[in-house]
C-alpha cells in the first residue's frame, strides 16, 4: 500500500488494444514497486484488454480496473483515473503507458525525486542522461521539435513537456480544476505540466530511457499532433498577450492616488 516514505501510490495505465503488452507491464510493475497499486483505465478495447485486466484484478487486490464505454482519448482516460485516485485518497498518482515504453524499473527513481517541495516529476527523454531506444527517426524529430516549440511558445523551462511517464503529488492534482482539462494526447501532457506550473507547483525532470514498443500499435495520429500544435500556439499567444497587458496596465501611484503613465519596463 505505501512506499518506503509512507506515501500511497497509484499507477494509472490507460489502455486501448494492449493485450500483448499489458500483462508484461503489470508483472514488471508489481516487482519494481511492490507497494504501489495500479488502475487500468480501459476503453472497451476490442482485443479484450479489459477482460485481461479484470483477470489480473481478481488475483491481485492491488490491481483495479476502470472500464469506459468506448475509445474516448488518453486525456479523458487520465482525468477519470486521477479522479478515481483522489476519491480513494492516494498521495501520489503516476502516469504510465501499457506498451513497455515506460520501464517500471525506472519508476522508483521518479518517486524518489518527488520530495516534499515537488509537485510533479517528469521522466524525461531530452535531459542529459535521458534517451530513446529503437524509436523511428520521424518520431524523435517530432518529439524534439514539439518540445522546442512548446518551450518557446509557453516560456516554460521543460525539455520534455510532452512526456507521459510522470508522478504527481495528489495535492498538485487537487489544486487543478480537472473538469477544465479538455486536451488529449501530447497536448494533455503539456496542459497538465503548464497548469501545475501556474498553480505554483515545482516540476522536476529526471532522465529515463524510453523504449519503443515491441508489440501492439501506436494510437498516435495526425489529429493528435494537430491538436497539440494549434492549442499550444493559442495558449502561448494568450499568455504573451496577458503578459503585455500587465506591463502596459496603468499603475496607481500610492501617494497621489492617481494613475502613473503606462510603463513598458
Ligand atoms: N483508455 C485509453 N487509452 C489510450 C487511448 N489512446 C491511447 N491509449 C493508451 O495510451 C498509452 C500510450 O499510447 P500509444 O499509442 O503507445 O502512444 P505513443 O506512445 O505516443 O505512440 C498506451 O497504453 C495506449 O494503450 C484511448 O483513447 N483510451
Ligand atoms: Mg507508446
Amino acid at each position: 500500500m505505501s512506499t518506503a516514505h509512507g506515501a500511497r501510490v497509484l499507477v494509472v495505465i490507460p489502455t486501448y488494444d494492449e493485450r500483448d503488452t499489458l500483462p508484461g507491464t503489470l508483472a514488471r510493475l508489481r516487482v519494481a514497486v511492490p507497494a504501489a497499486h495500479v488502475l487500468v483505465v480501459d476503453d472497451a478495447s476490442p482485443d479484450g484488454t479489459g477482460e485481461l485486466a479484470d483477470a489480473a484484478a481478481r488475483t491481485d487486490d492491488q490491481v483495479h480496473v476502470l472500464h469506459r464505454a468506448g475509445k474516448a482519448g488518453l486525456g479523458t482516460a487520465y482525468v477519470a483515473g486521477f479522479r478515481w485516485a483522489l476519491d480513494a485518497g492516494y498521495d501520489v498518482v503516476v502516469e504510465m503507458d501499457a506498451d513497455g515504453s515506460h520501464q517500471p524499473e525506472e519508476l522508483p527513481r521518479l518517486l524518489d525525486a518527488l520530495d516534499d517541495g515537488t509537485a510533479l516529476v517528469i521522466g524525461s527523454r531530452w535531459v542529459p542522461g535521458g534517451r530513446v531506444e529503437n524509436w523511428p527517426g520521424h518520431r524523435e524529430l517530432l518529439s524534439r521539435a514539439g518540445n522546442t516549440y512548446t518551450r518557446l511558445a509557453l516560456g516554460i523551462d521543460l525539455r520534455d513537456a510532452t512526456a507521459g511517464f510522470r508522478a504527481y503529488r495528489a495535492t498538485a492534482l487537487r489544486a487543478i480544476d480537472l473538469g477544465d482539462v479538455a486536451s488529449q494526447g501530447y497536448c494533455f501532457q503539456v496542459d497538465m505540466a503548464w497548469r501545475v506550473t501556474r498553480t505554483g507547483g515545482r516540476v522536476v525532470e529526471v532522465p529515463i530511457t524510453f523504449v519503443e514498443r515491441t508489440a501492439g500499435r501506436s494510437k498516435m495520429s495526425r489529429a493528435i499532433v494537430a491538436e497539440a500544435l494549434w492549442k499550444i500556439t493559442a495558449w502561448g499567444a494568450a499568455h504573451r498577450a496577458a503578459q503585455l497587458a500587465a506591463v502596459l496596465r496603468p499603475r496607481r501611484n500610492p501617494s497621489t492616488g492617481t494613475h502613473d503613465e503606462a510603463r513598458t519596463s
